[in-house]
């Protein structure tokens, strides 16, 4: 069954015509990722960044796709295999697009030093990744633990760069009490005091945020930046 859609939704890789507008470019940047189709998506996305088409509004619209496939997932019409092939499709887009973000906007500045990861038991990467490219794009430096981070790993690495902001991403119900877990650890090892901690990732919100003694939570990667800068007292643009 789950064979049959994923087959069936993978359609002839559609051509690059010039003359389109952006939104335009956006639509079809949007249907090849809900089509799995990789190299049409970063085909998609250079013709997004040739034609001056803001990366953060191409990087929402695929959200927006690999949030309809997930929901398509949720609902049982959808399968592991179309979640694997819309996050390739994702990822080979987002790699162009965070390559423009880089090479647009990388402040100079050092505004502080940054460790970000998935949390133990977690490996989706991808809004993570897209939250570290805009802190170093607003002047951060950034160091990226990756996915399946354990408590451990993450206090280690809080001991070793010293940084200013902690910054965890939990897509999972059951990663979530992850966040409370390093957190703790935190406290525990006498380190909380030295470093703010963001958290975000599709099942937390404020309310979890506070609850487990988080200094700040944003839904998406620019508001993570915004967070960023505020937590450092700083008001910078992004
Ligand atoms: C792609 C995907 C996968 C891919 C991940 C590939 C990769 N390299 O990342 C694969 C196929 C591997 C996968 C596996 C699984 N997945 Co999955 N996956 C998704 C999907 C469709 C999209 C996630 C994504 O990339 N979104 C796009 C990015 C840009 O958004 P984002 O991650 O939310 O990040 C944004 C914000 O949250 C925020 N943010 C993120 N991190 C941070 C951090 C900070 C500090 C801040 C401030 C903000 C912030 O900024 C980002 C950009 O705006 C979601 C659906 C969904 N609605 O999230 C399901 C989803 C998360 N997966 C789900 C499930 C169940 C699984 C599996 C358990 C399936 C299985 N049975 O094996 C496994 C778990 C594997 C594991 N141990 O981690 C469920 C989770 C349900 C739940 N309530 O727990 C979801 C919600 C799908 C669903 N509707 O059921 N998945």
């Amino acid at each position: 069954m789950s064979r049959r859609i994923y087959t069936k939704i993978r359609v002839k890789r559609s051509k690059l015509v010039d003359g389109m507008t952006g939104s335009d470019i956006l639509r079809s940047l949007k249907r090849v990722v809900t089509e799995y189709d990789a190299d049409a998506a970063e085909a998609w996305a250079r013709k997004a960044v040739e034609e001056g088409v803001d990366p953060i509004r191409a990087a929402d619209v695929l959200s927006e796709a690999i949030r309809e496939i997930g929901d398509g997932f949720g609902r049982g019409a959808l399968f592991i295999p179309d979640l694997i092939g819309g996050a390739e499709a994702m990822k080979s887009a987002m790699r162009v697009l965070e390559d423009e973000l880089k090479r647009r906007d990388v402040r100079r500045e050092n505004l502080g030093t940054v460790v970000a990861g998935t949390v133990y038991g977690d490996i989706h990467d991808i809004g993570k990744t897209l939250v570290c490219t805009l802190l170093t794009t607003a002047g951060f430096a950034v160091y990226d633990l990756g996915v399946d981070v354990s408590a451990e790993a993450f206090v280690k690495a809080v001991e070793r760069y010293k940084p200013d902001i902690l910054a965890m991403s939990a897509l999972l119900t059951t990663t979530a009490p992850e966040l409370r877990k390093v957190i703790e650890a935190l406290r525990s090892g006498g380190l909380r005091d030295r470093v703010k901690v963001i958290v975000g990732g599709a099942p937390i919100n404020d309310r979890f945020a506070k609850e487990i003694g988080a200094d700040g939570y944003s839904p998406t990667a620019v508001g993570a930046a915004k967070l960023a800068l505020w937590l450092m007292g700083k008001k910078g643009a992004i």
